[in-house]
């Protein structure tokens, strides 16, 4: 798989995901305790033999450019022509310096071209799934494909969000709307229609041909779904290449997280008995940047006292935490932080170094990096006060405590 260039969009701006995205870009929000989002297709490049990836980052990418140098570099060889290189916005002029998905990458054009790649696959920096990359490549050479797009089946409401094809019986694209208001549903299936993951296996020179074509004209908004592929499917090969669990023999798991909600059930989903997304299969690892800190510790708040005995059920706990007297169940606790004595954390996910104040309780909350939550508080229990308080609160009544907030002056309110 030598010929394969890997370029990786990590410049949305997760506006949805606010106020976690407040600081960070979308594809470096923590995830699961210990990893971030970008994590899951970096693993997936990896368990898929690509050694050439391109990340292209637009937006406040600071924490995911350390992010990658610290947790992802080493497993690249640049003697051996491996990479993983950040490319930020060289040139940027104002906002609207990247106006696509498509111009973020005719941008680095020179940078692709370099690497003489024969594929260029196209993938996004912000979705939860396992997939191997091979078997898509392998389709599209197959296939004889200029173009080959990864696809799954969803809701017609949902489809108001994707890209919708529609194939012919050998899933060739005869059809193709960026988010429709009215998607189109499958033939004979009603309940679904077919979208397209935003991922993209091009064959490289046709890309090239493509985005400079695209560059030159005039109303384009330089965007794969709204532009390129519109404008190539009744002229070239351009094939769907199914994505589907064939041990379950169901569609597999894949997950924008685009939305607060989407992102706390996704995240709930990994503390279930029999998750969706597996983190335990050591047949596709999901890498990521572990510091070297301590393991987690669970003690008594003070000897011999039952009720203090610092506990966590169906939860996730990363290192460097200390859970001490307190009872943490249904939550995913990050790395370095701290749950004290009479405290109850419940259905939360806390991200690194928050730390819970003796006697308080947190009940579906997102906590982000480093909050100090007060002795004594309560907070997910009357969404009201908490909405009065100042707290950005989900549609499904999550409540999310921002870094910086000012924690102590809000809880007065
Ligand atoms: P969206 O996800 O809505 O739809 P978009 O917002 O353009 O498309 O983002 C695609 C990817 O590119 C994301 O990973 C985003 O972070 C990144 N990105 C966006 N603008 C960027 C920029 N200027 N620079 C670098 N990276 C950028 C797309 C397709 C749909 C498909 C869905 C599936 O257009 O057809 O159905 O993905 O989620
Ligand atoms: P993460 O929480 O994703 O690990 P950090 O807490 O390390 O990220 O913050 C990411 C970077 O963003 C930091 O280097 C910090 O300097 C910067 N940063 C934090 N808050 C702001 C802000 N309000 N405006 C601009 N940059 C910020």
């Amino acid at each position: 798989m030598k010929n394969i260039l890997a370029v990786i969009l990590a410049g949305g701006k997760g506006t949805r995901l606010e106020p976690l995205t407040r600081d960070r870009a979308k594809p470096a929000v923590p995830f699961g305790g210990l990893y971030r989002i970008i994590d899951f297709t970096l693993s997936n490049c990896i368990n898929s033999s690509f050694r050439k990836i391109l990340l292209l980052t637009q937006y406040k990418a600071m924490s995911l450019d350390r992010h990658i140098n610290l947790g992802w570099r080493h497993y690249f060889n640049r003697e051996m022509g491996e990479f993983i290189d950040v490319v930020p916005p060289q040139q940027r002029i104002d906002e609207q310096w990247y106006q696509g998905t498509a111009d973020a990458v005719y941008q680095n054009i020179y940078v692709l071209e370099k690497e003489r790649p024969e594929y260029v696959v196209i993938l996004a920096g912000d979705h939860i799934y396992k997939m191997n990359y091979e078997s898509m490549v392998q389709y599209h050479q197959e296939t004889k494909a200029d173009l080959t797009v990864g696809v799954l089946r969803v809701t017609p409401q949902e489809g108001t969000q994707f890209g919708i094809v529609q194939v012919d019986t050998e899933n060739r694209i005869i059809g193709f709307q960026e988010k429709p208001a009215n998607p189109r549903t499958i033939p004979g299936d009603d309940a679904h229609c077919l979208g397209s993951m935003g991922i993209y296996v091009f064959t490289a020179r046709f890309l090239f041909e493509q985005l400079c074509r695209d560059a030159t004209k005039t109303g384009s908004r330089h965007d794969f779904g709204r532009d390129i592929i519109p404008a190539i499917i009744d002229t070239h090969k351009v094939v769907a290449f199914p994505f589907r669990d064939e041990n379950r023999k169901s569609d597999a798991y894949w997950r924008d997280v685009g939305t607060l909600d989407a992102y706390y059930e996704a995240n709930m989903d990994l503390i279930s008995v029999d998750p969706l997304l597996n983190l335990y299969d050591d047949t596709w690892p999901i890498r990521t940047f572990q510091a070297n800190i301590p393991p987690p510790k669970f003690v008594f708040g003070s000897r011999g006292e039952q009720d203090r005995c610092g506990r966590a059920i169906d939860s996730v706990v990363c290192q460097g935490t200390i859970i001490s007297g307190g009872l943490v169940e249904r939550s995913i606790v990050g790395p370095l932080c701290r749950v004290n004595s009479y405290s109850h954390v419940a259905d939360s996910i806390l991200f690194e170094g928050v730390d819970i104040g003796r006697h308080s309780r947190v009940k579906r909350c997102i906590i982000d990096k480093g909050v100090k939550v007060p002795a004594g508080v309560e907070i997910g229990y009357d969404l009201e006060l908490d909405r009065r308080r100042g707290f950005t609160i989900s549609d499904n009544g999550i409540v999310v405590i921002a870094k910086d907030d000012g924690l102590e002056h809000m809880l007065q309110q």
